[in-house]
């Protein structure tokens, strides 16, 4: 098995074939981050590439989407969990904002804060303020990550924002946010606390923000 297979086999959106190489990956010790991250994640890129390119279409996106679904429902408990710090971290609430279905990225986000020690509630894709809200009250959450892949979503980042205000929680609250359109500065803009361009990188924000509100 190559690493290229399971990218090809995303490309291709052929979710059994993203199913057996990925075992064979496993059974021929790669790294489930590697996989993730030298096959999964390109695959997709080139996915989006192509449907800029008007050679793919919401059907092939969807099957494509699929198979790195599959791949990932294997690689997921696989991710290490570090036990060390569990218990002292804040809870995460995570969604993607209203209007938005992608949930890949942010899945991705979700089981990386998770193989970090952090207790993660996803809320899923298309969450409306109010229930960003409702679940980082039920939850007794400390960090907020949100999660928005098109440039016509990201702009309803600002109104969970606002509900957390208006509900009196954002003082108590990390907000987090990313996703392809997103950027440092518009995180700035919108007044979030930290913004994160991949998944790796948003453990590492995350530690960050926490360590300078306890400091
Ligand atoms: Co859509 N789509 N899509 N799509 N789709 C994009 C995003 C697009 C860039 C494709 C393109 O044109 N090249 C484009 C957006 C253009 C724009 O707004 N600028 C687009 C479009 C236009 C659309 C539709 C409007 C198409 C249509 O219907 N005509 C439609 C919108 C539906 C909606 O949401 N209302 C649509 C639909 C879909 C599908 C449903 C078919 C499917 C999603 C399936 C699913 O998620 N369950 C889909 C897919 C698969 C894609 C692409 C090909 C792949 C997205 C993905 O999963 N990437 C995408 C093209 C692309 O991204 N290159 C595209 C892999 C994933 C690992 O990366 O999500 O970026 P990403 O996540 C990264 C980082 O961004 C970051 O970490 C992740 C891991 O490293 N990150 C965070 C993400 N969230 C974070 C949160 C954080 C921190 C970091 O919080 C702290």
């Amino acid at each position: 098995m190559e690493l290229r297979d399971l990218e090809a086999a995303v490309i291709e959106g052929n979710a059994r074939k993203a199913e057996a190489l990925t075992r064979e990956g496993l059974a021929a010790g790669f790294p489930p981050l590697t996989m993730i991250n030298q096959a999964l994640v390109p695959g997709m890129h080139e996915v989006g590439e192509r449907f800029k390119r008007e050679e793919y279409y919401v059907p092939e996106m969807l099957l494509a989407a699929r198979a790195m679904r599959t791949a990932l429902g294997i690689l997921k408990p696989l991710l290490a969990v570090s036990e060390s710090r569990a218990g002292e971290r804040p809870r995460v609430v995570i969604g993607t904002v209203q209007g938005d279905l992608h949930d890949i990225g942010k899945n991705l986000v979700a089981m990386m804060l998770e193989g970090a020690g952090y207790e993660v509630f996803d809320l899923g894709a298309n969450v409306s303020p109010e229930r960003f809200v409702e679940a980082v009250v039920e939850r007794e959450a400390g960090v907020l990550a949100l999660s928005a892949l098109l440039t016509t979503t990201m702009t309803n980042m600002p109104a969970v924002i606002e509900a957390l205000r208006a509900a009196n929680l954002r003082d108590r609250v990390v907000v987090v946010v990313g996703g392809a359109p997103v950027t440092d500065r518009y995180a700035r803009q919108i007044g979030a606390d930290g913004f994160a361009s991949d998944a790796a990188t948003a453990v590492d924000i995350l530690e960050g923000l926490l360590t300078a509100r306890v400091a």
